[in-house]
């Protein structure tokens, strides 16, 4: 990794004054008329859950994903006239009120010149009933296609530290794979960055499992802050989350499966039992949430080696290995199988 450039205390440094010096001239670079780029969706095996500093999304711990391929969000940027950014989503052009607009003009307010407004074309290519986190593949998406309209030339972990600023999950979806976001010491997030494992794994399977669509009623961003606020058990969880990263990250590098997925569930819950502890409580689950977890364990005491994780939502999303796809497919008719590493 090079060196980064901006490492000051935030007391000294607001995100605009980060934002400039790590752009610095390329700020005021000419845009190309338009640009585009890709981005996928990831799933954290090992959860970010708890922010140390909120302005600039620097997270308490460590976390490691999968990204999911061609699940995720194509972003299209172009050159208006105009005095707002106009943002259309799946086709559908988008209030200025919207909060996914403010969001996204706040980040673009702050990365670009004065004046200089972007028409945004935002495809998920998530199936919205699956329920996915799209800020995380729609913030990294933005980044790289704004690194690619305005010339920026960023190093890969710069990129990464501008998607955080998004939305923390973006900093792990400029990746396919693997990817590890470092928690990170500085007090301007310059070392939080991700960056990709070299394991490839082509026999990994994820399996979303949908229980709803609704959109959930407590966001992540609400959820970390009330769970640090009043859940006791909360204490107990950074020492566990570095755990079960470095767990995680080595059972990737030997292809441990077992102990890789095991490790994933078992944070996951762990991440669900300190919302559940938080006050007033924080349960995403819904009765077929649970119906399907009962489900998942019942298989697993038959012997398939099949493991979930959940985010702050009430969905599934299921963690196998090829050779039992069929048994996977057979028990949830409606699972939709991502191959990650196809
Ligand atoms: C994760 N989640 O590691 C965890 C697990 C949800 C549960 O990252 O406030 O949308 O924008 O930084 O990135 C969701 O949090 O929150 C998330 P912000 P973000 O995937």
């Amino acid at each position: 990794m090079g060196t980064i450039k901006a490492a000051v205390a935030p007391s000294k440094i607001s995100v605009k004054q980060w934002v400039d010096r790590v752009l610095d001239d390329a700020k005021f670079n000419v845009p190309a008329a338009k640009a585009s780029a890709y981005a996928p969706s990831n799933i954290a095996l090992s959860k970010y859950w708890g922010k140390r500093e909120a302005s600039f999304n620097l997270p308490v711990t460590g976390s490691v994903s999968i990204s999911l391929a061609g699940h995720g969000t194509h972003t299209k940027l172009c050159v208006i006239d105009g005095p707002k950014h106009q943002v259309t989503l799946n086709g559908k052009g988008l209030d200025e009120r919207d909060s996914f607009v403010i969001k996204l003009s706040q980040w673009l307010d702050r990365v670009l010149p004065n004046n200089l407004k972007l028409g945004v074309t935002t495809v998920n290519t998530v199936p919205t009933a699956a329920g996915l986190a799209s800020s995380a593949s729609g913030f990294a998406a933005l980044t790289l296609a704004t690194n690619n309209l305005m010339g920026w030339n960023l190093p890969q972990h710069q990129l990464s530290a501008l998607a955080r600023l998004g939305s923390g999950s973006a900093s792990r979806s400029l990746w396919h794979g693997f990817v590890k976001w470092h928690a990170g010491q500085l007090p301007d997030g310059s070392d939080s960055v991700a960056h990709p494992l070299e394991q490839q794994w082509p026999n990994l399977r994820v399996g979303l499992l949908t229980v709803s669509s609704h959109t959930k009623a407590v966001s992540s961003r609400e959820g970390m802050a009330r769970t640090i606020a009043t859940s006791k058990l909360y204490k107990q969880w950074p020492q566990q989350a570095q755990d079960d990263l470095a767990t995680i990250e080595a059972a990737i590098a030997m292809g441990d499966f077992e102990t890789m997925a095991k490790t994933a569930e078992h944070n996951a819950m762990s991440m669900h039992a300190t919302m559940a502890a938080a006050w007033p409580p924080l349960v995403y689950w819904q009765p077929e949430s649970l119906a399907q977890m009962q489900k998942v364990w019942q298989l697993r005491a038959q012997g398939l080696p099949l493991y979930l994780t959940m985010d702050a939502g009430p969905n599934l999303k299921l963690l196998f290995e090829a050779k039992h796809q069929a048994d996977v497919v057979s028990a949830f008719e409606t699972v939709e199988i991502i191959t990650p590493f196809s």
